[in-house]
């Protein structure tokens, strides 16, 4: 890699969406220091996150020349390029790439925001009912997201492709969160399929320990 590998730090918080990071890390096995931050404290604006990210969001990695990349797919499509051989992001070129990149965007600009704004509804709208509403209805809307989703799989156990990509891995992580593995098994069993295979993959078990998913 262009930059040192073993000075990587990954800044994330257990059960976040810093463990699709720390999954490609660990499959690549690139070194890296996991830096866990308490989840409270990940919206300070003097905590340690502001500092490197001023989003104050998660995954965030610290680079050894000091630069910072965040955004989970920003960060994805970089180790693609970094390790082209290792099949996380598909080649250019071909009728996967494509089909990657539609649904990692979809996946980072359609459904994560719905978390962003249903899990903290009070950022913005201070009346207790009204961020309530707002966080059922961004719960509401994600499951309307995954169910046409569910209708878009046309391949298991992979998503793209006859191998796994990094496209798999947020599938496994994100469906742990709201509305959990349980729903997915009953309402979209083709995406609940992807996340068992990444489940069982021997790469990943470091990563669901230290993680503590549900
Ligand atoms: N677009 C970002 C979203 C990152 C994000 O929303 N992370 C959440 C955790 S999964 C976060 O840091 N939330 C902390 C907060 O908003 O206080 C990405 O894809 O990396």
């Amino acid at each position: 890699m262009a930059n040192q590998p073993s000075g990587i730090t990954l800044f994330g918080a257990k059960g976040g969406g810093s463990a699709i990071i720390e999954a490609q890390l660990d499959y690549l096995k690139i070194p890296y220091i996991r830096r866990y931050l308490n989840w409270e404290r990940l919206n300070d604006p003097k905590g340690d996150l502001a500092k490197v990210n001023p989003a104050r969001e998660i995954p965030a990695l610290l680079l050894p020349d000091g630069s910072v990349m965040t955004e989970s797919a920003a960060i994805t499509l970089w180790l693609g390029a970094e390790k082209p051989d290792s099949g996380l992001v598909p080649k250019t070129g071909t009728p996967e790439y494509g089909q990657f990149l539609r649904w990692l965007i979809w996946l980072v600009a359609s459904v994560y925001p719905t978390f962003s704004y249903g899990d903290h509804p009070k950022r913005l709208l201070q009346d207790e009912t009204a961020a309530r509403s707002l966080r059922a209805a961004t719960d509401k809307r994600r499951e309307e997201m995954w169910r046409q989703f569910e209708t878009a799989v046309t391949s298991t156990p992979w998503l793209i492709g006859n191998s796994m990509t990094a496209l798999d891995i947020y599938i496994a992580v994100m469906t742990h969160w709201r509305p959990r593995r349980d729903w997915f098994k009953k309402n979209c069993p083709k995406v609940f399929e992807v996340a068992k295979r990444v489940d069982m993959m021997p790469e990943f078990e470091g990563m669901w320990a230290r993680n503590l998913f549900d």
